[in-house]
């Protein structure tokens, strides 16, 4: 049943591993240069943490510290001893790097074959990758763990929509990986080209990599007639593999063999209180190349509460809310991108892309969300339009308290990226 005996782990395990674990990274960081000045500066040497609690005197990582450490001031072995490096998108000035060694390859190799083993997939399924390779670690990182769980892996890497339901048919895919928006296109691909996506016999779809809502899930299940399982990762720490959905689908199992997490409050910096949305913060457990203590991932989430039925202790992640970064304040008021996607995908005029827009108007910021229509309502009756438009205006104005413009626009009207979807669009500086 278990791929991993460390899926079997009890929450007592869980601890005492951690803390050798830790111990042992703590040792290893400190041989690299950011750890070696962060430790000096706060008068800390890696034999002081002796028990969990201690973790709380390391101090913080941040996507800046990584920035600055470009391009290897993290590596806590010489470069000879590294196989991989993978290097973030850096859409805002330098890029960060993450370099692997030969033992960290196997290591995450074997935790995302963990995760796909505890969705159901088995040697024998033909896994096809609709995600793009190269850098971005979906490629890769999905691939060796595929490969390592004994399936057969399709390395079709993103786009090309035409040949990816080719290869899906031609080879009898029955697993995919797949970016939410992109598994929508696909959705709308083949509404427009009278193909039956249930009729693909996909059985199992990882998607992740982007936040996306329990709405976008059960209406992709409803359309490809898959089961579609919630992954979660981050280049910094790997990539896919971190914490993964099992067969209940009831929140992600986050590995604790592997990563130590925290979720703290981002203004106080404090823990939060047990259940309660903070910041999530992840330490590596594992990695020899390039350990990583006390990551400020800038993803909002929550430890679930309570044992979940399948029997794993590692805790359980609650769907990702958004970053604390994608926070948009409208008129005072506090909205995530995901709050829109909720509403919209559970309305069954609305087809499978949309878009927010923030602008000003005068002095006040104002919010607009186009929205793809599905063809059969998208009619010339003007009224009937209207009242659509109205009808969405208030639903959205229900969930987020501040009542956006809406355009209605038809399907495929909108600009679609291979790679994640960009779900905002900020016009207020540039006006
Ligand atoms: O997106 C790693 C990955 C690849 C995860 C494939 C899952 C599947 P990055 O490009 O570094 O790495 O982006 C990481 O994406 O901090 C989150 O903000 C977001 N993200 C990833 N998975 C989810 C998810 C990969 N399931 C950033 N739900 C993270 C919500 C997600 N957001």
């Amino acid at each position: 049943m278990y791929y991993d005996p460390a899926e079997t782990l009890s929450r007592e395990d869980i601890s005492r591993l951690q803390l050798s674990r830790l111990r042992t990274t703590c040792e290893r960081a400190a041989r690299s240069r950011l750890y070696a000045r962060k430790f000096a500066e706060h008068g800390l040497r890696p034999e002081d943490v002796r028990t969990l609690d201690d973790l709380r005197r390391i101090p913080f990582t941040t996507k800046q510290d990584l920035r600055e450490s470009y391009p290897d001031g993290l590596n806590a072995v010489p470069q000879e001893k590294m196989v991989r490096l993978h290097v973030s998108s850096g859409t805002t000035g330098t890029p960060t790097v993450v370099y692997h060694t030969a033992g960290d390859i196997c290591w995450w190799s074997s935790l995302v074959a963990r995760c796909m083993h505890m969705t159901g997939m088995r040697p024998g399924d033909v896994f096809q990758n609709t995600t793009s390779y190269g850098l971005f670690t979906g490629g890769l990182g999905m691939h060796y763990g595929a490969e390592r769980l004994g399936c057969l892996a399709i390395p079709m890497g993103a786009g090309n929509t035409q040949r990816q339901l080719k290869l899906i048919q031609d080879f009898k895919v029955t697993a995919l990986h797949i970016i939410p928006s992109y598994a929508l296109y696909i959705a709308n691909f083949c509404a427009l080209n009278g193909i039956d996506p249930k009729s693909l016999g996909v059985r199992i779809a990882l998607v992740g990599a982007e936040p996306y809502s329990e709405q976008t899930r059960s209406r992709l299940e409803g359309i490809f007639g898959f089961k579609a399982f919630n992954s979660y990762g981050l280049s910094e720490m790997n990539g896919p593999g971190v914490a993964f959905e099992c067969q209940e689908q009831s929140g992600m199992h986050l590995w604790e063999d592997a990563y130590l997490a925290e979720v703290i409050d981002p203004q106080t910096l404090e823990p939060v209180k047990p259940g309660e949305v903070g910041e999530l913060v992840l330490t590596t457990l594992c990695r020899e190349g390039m350990p990583i203590l006390r990551y400020r991932t800038r993803d909002l989430t929550r430890f679930l509460p309570g044992p979940c039925a399948c029997g794993r202790e590692h805790v359980r992640l609650d769907r990702i809310t958004g970053r604390s970064d994608d926070l948009i304040i409208i008129k005072g008021v506090n909205i995530y991108p995901m709050q829109i996607e909720q509403v919209l995908m559970a309305l069954p005029e609305v087809g499978q892309n949309y878009l927010i827009e923030l602008y000003r108007e005068g002095p006040i910021d104002q919010i607009r969300v186009k929205v793809e229509i599905k063809e059969e309502f998208f009619v010339e009756d003007m009224r009937a339009l209207n009242a659509l438009r109205q009808k969405i205006a208030n639903k959205l104005r229900d969930e987020i308290l501040v009542t956006p413009k809406v355009d209605l626009v038809e399907h495929n009207a909108l600009p679609k990226s291979e790679g994640k979807a960009q779900r905002v669009v900020d016009m207020r500086e540039a006006e």
